[in-house]
């Protein structure tokens, strides 16, 4: 295991002719987040590994637990790499979850199959006290080894995405104990107690600070932030919480590795979106299904975009999908785009139609 002052060039288990043939001019990816013009828009999936590849659900059936899934070193980089193999994305996103962290912070955290995950809700001065920072990075070893795996696995043209959730979120899981409809639990204790919640948000941030780093030296090229519950608080609630906790992150990670490209996913953040962009000070946006392509163009001027296909066209398919991913293509092009979806694949999604959408992106703009 590399510590977290050694660089992935250093590390005494990378061969140097890999990470030296490991340029990063062979990935679309990386070129396109560095602002250059490709020959087509890059594309991954979010959720591009899980329960509607057969592939997937094997491995998964033979794994006790999903949280044992993700610190399996082997079975995580088996199941990152599936899609690949179909598909041969432009990046390969590794596969974890945004809940570790409360695991590795010590919160009891469990999925229940069909229900989603479960944690024993924090909600309180003396329950956040019992959490403990100490020992995340080794708790989190596991998730840094199948990294390490990754990274010898894949070749030059194909990126390794390293993610976590940005601190709003993994927060609304901690609060709520799980999903929730309204967020009505942690928005109050909000309102009501704003120093507990920022020390909450202070503590998420600094183990996702950490754990972002030691991602990096493992071998992770790109960091996404995913914040699926942006766009559930007012607006004067949104720089306290969502902004400044990601400008930290961002601030935090770019002092350990000035040149790392940084994806943030502010979901139904609307017209925040820009603020958010110029504010957080990261490298591109991802883009949810509500964002109109006229407005998505507009911040295309400043910044990377990635996104917005709506992914239930992933179950349905045909003309409805083609159309839609083409006009995407046709408006936003080979420059500062990345092919996405606006959310995760669904379980319900079709792998041919997966397939179908992926030739379509590689035989862009040919018709
Ligand atoms: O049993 C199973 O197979 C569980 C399904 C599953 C999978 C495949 C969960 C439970 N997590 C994951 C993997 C995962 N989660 C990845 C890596 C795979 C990939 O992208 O290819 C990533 C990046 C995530 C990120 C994640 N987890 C987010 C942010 C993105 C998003 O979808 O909004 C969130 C909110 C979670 C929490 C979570 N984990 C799992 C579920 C079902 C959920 C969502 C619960 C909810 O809807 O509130």
């Amino acid at each position: 295991m590399t510590d977290a002052s050694t660089t992935p060039e250093q590390s005494p288990h990378r061969d140097a002719s890999i990470a030296a043939s490991k340029s990063k001019a062979d990935s679309r990816f990386l070129r396109v987040l560095n602002g250059e013009t490709v020959d087509r828009p890059p594309f991954w999936f979010m959720r591009q590994a899980g329960r509607y590849l057969p592939e997937y659900r094997d491995i998964r059936a033979q794994t006790g637990s999903f949280l044992d899934l993700c610190y399996t070193p082997k079975k995580a980089c088996e199941v990152t790499l599936q899609p690949i193999r179909r598909y041969g994305m432009d990046a390969a996103i590794l596969f974890s979850d945004i809940l570790v962290i409360p695991d590795a912070l010590g919160q009891n955290v469990t999925f229940v199959t069909g229900e989603g995950p479960k944690l024993d809700p924090i909600r309180s001065g003396e329950a956040l006290a019992m959490l403990s920072i100490d020992n995340v990075e080794s708790h989190l070893e596991p998730v840094f080894e199948t990294i390490d795996r990754l990274s010898s696995a894949l070749d030059s043209k194909t990126a390794l995405i390293g993610f976590a959730g940005a601190p709003w979120t993994v927060a609304t899981y901690m609060v709520e104990g799980g999903s929730s409809k309204d967020f009505a639990t942690i928005k109050a204790w909000a309102f009501r107690e704003p120093d507990a919640v920022d020390r909450l948000i202070e503590l998420v941030t600094e183990a996702t600070a950490r754990y972002l780093c030691r991602q990096i030296d493992a071998g992770a090229q790109v960091i996404q932030l995913f914040d699926t519950w942006a766009g559930v608080l007012p607006e004067e609630a949104v720089e306290r919480w969502v902004i400044q906790p990601t400008r930290r992150l961002v601030d935090r990670i770019r002092a350990h590795r000035a040149d790392i490209p940084i994806i943030g996913f502010p979901r139904q953040l609307g017209a925040l979106t820009p603020t958010y962009c110029e504010r957080t000070g990261i490298s591109a946006v991802s883009l949810d299904t509500s964002v109109d392509l006229n407005f998505a163009a507009a911040l295309q001027e400043n910044t990377v975009i990635q996104g917005n296909l709506d992914p239930i066209l992933l179950t349905v398919g045909g003309e409805a999908m083609k159309t839609a991913a083409r006009r995407r293509l046709d408006r936003l092009g080979n420059q500062r785009y990345v092919f996405n979806l606006g959310h995760g694949i669904t379980p319900a999604a079709s792998p041919e139609i997966v397939s179908e959408l992926s030739a379509l992106i590689r035989d862009w703009p040919a018709r």
